[in-house]
C-alpha cells in the first residue's frame, strides 16, 4: 500500500511537470497572401532546346482548384462559351467510367461552364462506348468543338506482357493509333460513332507486333474560342511517338506518356473531312528555303521535334497576347513513377522551339498538361496549367506526395506566371520563405494526410474521396472576409507589384473543414509517412459566430493528450498550444464541447509547427 501511494505521487508530480510546460494562449492572426514561387528549371543533360529569353521561367501563385475524381481532361472552348471534353478512369460525383475494358471500353463526356478557374461548374454529359480491341484500352485524346460540332477522338493502348514484371513498372506500355472521331452536332446529346476501328484506324499506323506509332495520343492545338486564332482556319493536331531508327529502344518508350519525337498534322474541320485521311496534311520537314512542307502522304511525316528518350504526351496552346505557341510535354517514362514536364515556346507552330522550364518531378506524377486558352490572362503572362496527377497507388490520395500542393488524381488547375526577366527578378527578391506563418514550410500540416469524421458537401472540393474531406483545415488559409485587403495593410512588408497582384479575394467556402452536422462527435486527424517533430499547434475556429468549439482534446501518436479550452470564435485569433517537442506520426483533434448555436462544427485551420 505504501509503495502504491509513493508511485501515485511520483506520477502526479510527473504529470504536473508536463502540464506546466504545455501552454495555451490566444494568438492574434493577420493573414498574408501567398508569395509566388519559381519552379527551378532542371533539364537533364543533352537537352536540345536553348533557353527562351522571352519567357524565362514559370512561377506558381498557389491559387489552385481541383475538380472530379477522374483524369484525361483536354477542354475545347466552344462558340457557346462553354468548354467541352472527354474524361475517364474515375468518377464525376457518383458516376464512374473506365476506358481499360477491351471490347467494353467507355469514356465520359463533360461540359465545363464558367470563366473563373476557381469556380467552374463541371457537369457529366454521360459516357460513350467504343471497343478497344485489339488493344485493351481506348482513351480520350484529340478533342475539338468547332462551329457547334464536337469531334471526339480516342486512341488505343496496351500493356507489354512479354515479361510478367512489366505490369508493375510500365503503365500501358504500348501506344496504339487514333481510330478517328465520334461526332456530335448537338453538344453531346447524340453521337455518330467513329466510322473506323483500331484495326482499321484513321491514322494509318499500328502499335501491334512491335510496330510503333508516330501520331500517338494526338491533341488539337488550342487556338482559342472556336479556333479563333487558327492562322488558316485549319485544326492542327500534335502527336507524339517513335522516331525512325531509334538509337535507344526502351520498353514503354513509345507509350501514352513517353516518346522520342513530336509530330504535326492539320485538317480543315468539317463532318466530311474529319474521318477522311485524304483531307489531312502532315508536317514533312522543311524545304531548301526553310519553309515547312505539308504532305498529304502519311508516310512522308517527319518529326517536328525530337529528343530521344525525353518526349511524351504533348499539347500546344496559342498565346495571342505574347504571340507565342506554348508547348507542354511530359517526359513520363517509365509510366508508374515520378514524371517530369517541360514547357517550350515558339513564334511559329513549326518552331524553332525554346525551353521555358523543365520541371523535374512535377506533380510528382503529373501528366496531360495543357494551358486552356480560355484561362489565359489578358497580358498573356497569367495562365492556368491543366493536368492530372498521382494515379499510381504509391501516390494516390497521398497529400504528402503532391508537388505542387493540391495536385491529385483529378482535373487540376494551377495558376502560373509565364515570367519575363523583370517578373523573375521581382520574385527572386522576395523572402525565401512565406510571410504568413500558416504558409511556411515549418507548418507541416500543409503536407499532412488528413482524415475527418465527416464533411459537409457544400464546403469541400468536388471529390468523393474522403482523403480530401478535411483539406480546408490544412490549406494555409483562414477565410476571413478581409484577407484580400491584408496585402494593403502589410504594404511595408510587400513590394507594390505583389500588392497590386493580390487584390482579388483568394478565400472561399473551401478554405474551412466543416463537418456534416456534427457537434461534439467531430474529429480530424493529420498523419505523416514518417515521424515528425512537433512543438506547437494553432487551431482556428470557423470564422462564423454561430459555430464554435468550446472544448476539445489533442491526441498524439505517442499516447499523450492535451485538453484544449474554447477557441476564439471569430478566427481572428487562434488557440496556440505549445509543448516540449514530441516526435509523432499523427495528431488528432477531438471536439468535446460546442456552443449552443453550433450546427456544423469545424476548423478554419489546423496548423502543426516543427519550430
Ligand atoms: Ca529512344
Ligand atoms: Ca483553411
Ligand atoms: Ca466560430
Amino acid at each position: 500500500m505504501k509503495t502504491m501511494v509513493m508511485l501515485l505521487s511520483v506520477t502526479a508530480l510527473f504529470l504536473g511537470h508536463l502540464q506546466a510546460q504545455t501552454q495555451q494562449r490566444d494568438v492574434p492572426y493577420s493573414p498574408k497572401p501567398w508569395l509566388p514561387t519559381i519552379w527551378k528549371s532542371d533539364p537533364p543533360a543533352g537537352c536540345p532546346f536553348e533557353q527562351s529569353t522571352a519567357i524565362v521561367g514559370v512561377a506558381f501563385t498557389r491559387k489552385y482548384m481541383t475538380y472530379t475524381d477522374a483524369d484525361t481532361f483536354y477542354p475545347s472552348w466552344a462558340a457557346d462559351d462553354n468548354m467541352y471534353c472527354g474524361w475517364t478512369d474515375g468518377e464525376i460525383g457518383l458516376e464512374a467510367v473506365q476506358s481499360g475494358g477491351g471490347a467494353k471500353a467507355r469514356a465520359g463526356i463533360v461540359k465545363i461552364e464558367g470563366a473563373d478557374p476557381m469556380n467552374l461548374t463541371v457537369t457529366s454529359l454521360g459516357t460513350l462506348g467504343a471497343s478497344a480491341l485489339p488493344y485493351r484500352g481506348r482513351y480520350p485524346c484529340a478533342n475539338l468543338v468547332h462551329d457547334g460540332i464536337w469531334y471526339y477522338g480516342t486512341y488505343g493502348v496496351d500493356f507489354d506482357t512479354s515479361k510478367p514484371e512489366y505490369a508493375e513498372i510500365y503503365s500501358w506500355a504500348i501506344c496504339g493509333p487514333l481510330p478517328g472521331f465520334a461526332i456530335s452536332k448537338d453538344y453531346g446529346k447524340t453521337w455518330t460513332p467513329c466510322p473506323h476501328d483500331l484495326d482499321h484506324p484513321l491514322m494509318p499506323e499500328s502499335g501491334k507486333n512491335g510496330k510503333q506509332v508516330k501520331m500517338g495520343t494526338p491533341h488539337f492545338v488550342d487556338f482559342g474560342k472556336n479556333l479563333q486564332y487558327s492562322p488558316d482556319g485549319m485544326a492542327y493536331l500534335v502527336g507524339d511517338g517513335a522516331m525512325d531508327n531509334d538509337p535507344t529502344p526502351r520498353v514503354a518508350g513509345n507509350s501514352w506518356i513517353a516518346a522520342d519525337a513530336v509530330y504535326l498534322a492539320r485538317v480543315k474541320p468539317s463532318v466530311e473531312n474529319m474521318n477522311d485521311i485524304s483531307q489531312y496534311q502532315f508536317f514533312a520537314g522543311f524545304d531548301a528555303h526553310k519553309a515547312p512542307i505539308w504532305s498529304r502522304d502519311f508516310s512522308q511525316i517527319k518529326p517536328l521535334l525530337n529528343w530521344d528518350d525525353h518526349m511524351g504526351c504533348t499539347t500546344i496552346t496559342w498565346n495571342p497576347a505574347l504571340k507565342k505557341y506554348i508547348m507542354c510535354i511530359t517526359d513520363g517514362w517509365p509510366g508508374m513513377k515520378d514524371m517530369s514536364s517541360y514547357l517550350l515556346e515558339s513564334d511559329q507552330i513549326t518552331g524553332p522551339y525554346k525551353m521555358i522550364t523543365y520541371m523535374k518531378n512535377f506533380g510528382r506524377q503529373a501528366y496531360f498538361l495543357h494551358l486552356p486558352s480560355k484561362f489565359l490572362g489578358a497580358d498573356g503572362r497569367r495562365a492556368w496549367l491543366s493536368y492530372s496527377a498521382n494515379f499510381n497507388s504509391e501516390y494516390f490520395c497521398d497529400r504528402t506526395r503532391a508537388d505542387p500542393i493540391g495536385s491529385r488524381y483529378a482535373w487540376n488547375l494551377q495558376e502560373i506566371m509565364l515570367l519575363d526577366k523583370g517578373m523573375k527578378k521581382n520574385i527572386e527578391e522576395l523572402p525565401a520563405d512565406q510571410l504568413d506563418p500558416l504558409k511556411r514550410k515549418s507548418n507541416i500540416a500543409l503536407r499532412a494526410k488528413v482524415t475527418a469524421s465527416s464533411s459537409n458537401k457544400k464546403y469541400r472540393l468536388f471529390s468523393e474521396l474522403n482523403a480530401y474531406y478535411g483539406e480546408g483545415a490544412v490549406d494555409g488559409i483562414v477565410p476571413l472576409e478581409e484577407t484580400a485587403g491584408a496585402a494593403q495593410k502589410d504594404a511595408a512588408e510587400l513590394p507594390p507589384w505583389l500588392i497590386k497582384d493580390n487584390q482579388q479575394p483568394r478565400v472561399s467556402r473551401l478554405n474551412e473543414w466543416v463537418s456534416n452536422g456534427e457537434k461534439d462527435t467531430a474529429m480530424i486527424r493529420l498523419s505523416w509517412n514518417q515521424p515528425e517533430k512537433v512543438t506547437r499547434i494553432w487551431l482556428f475556429d470557423r470564422p462564423n459566430l454561430k459555430d464554435q468549439i468550446t472544448s476539445g482534446m489533442l491526441v498524439f501518436s505517442d499516447g499523450t493528450t492535451i485538453q484544449v479550452s474554447a477557441l476564439p470564435n471569430d478566427a481572428r485569433s487562434c488557440k496556440e498550444i505549445s509543448f516540449p517537442a514530441k516526435t509523432v506520426t499523427w495528431v488528432a483533434f477531438f471536439v468535446t464541447g460546442v456552443s449552443k448555436t453550433t450546427e456544423d462544427v469545424g476548423l478554419a485551420e489546423f496548423a502543426v509547427f516543427n519550430d
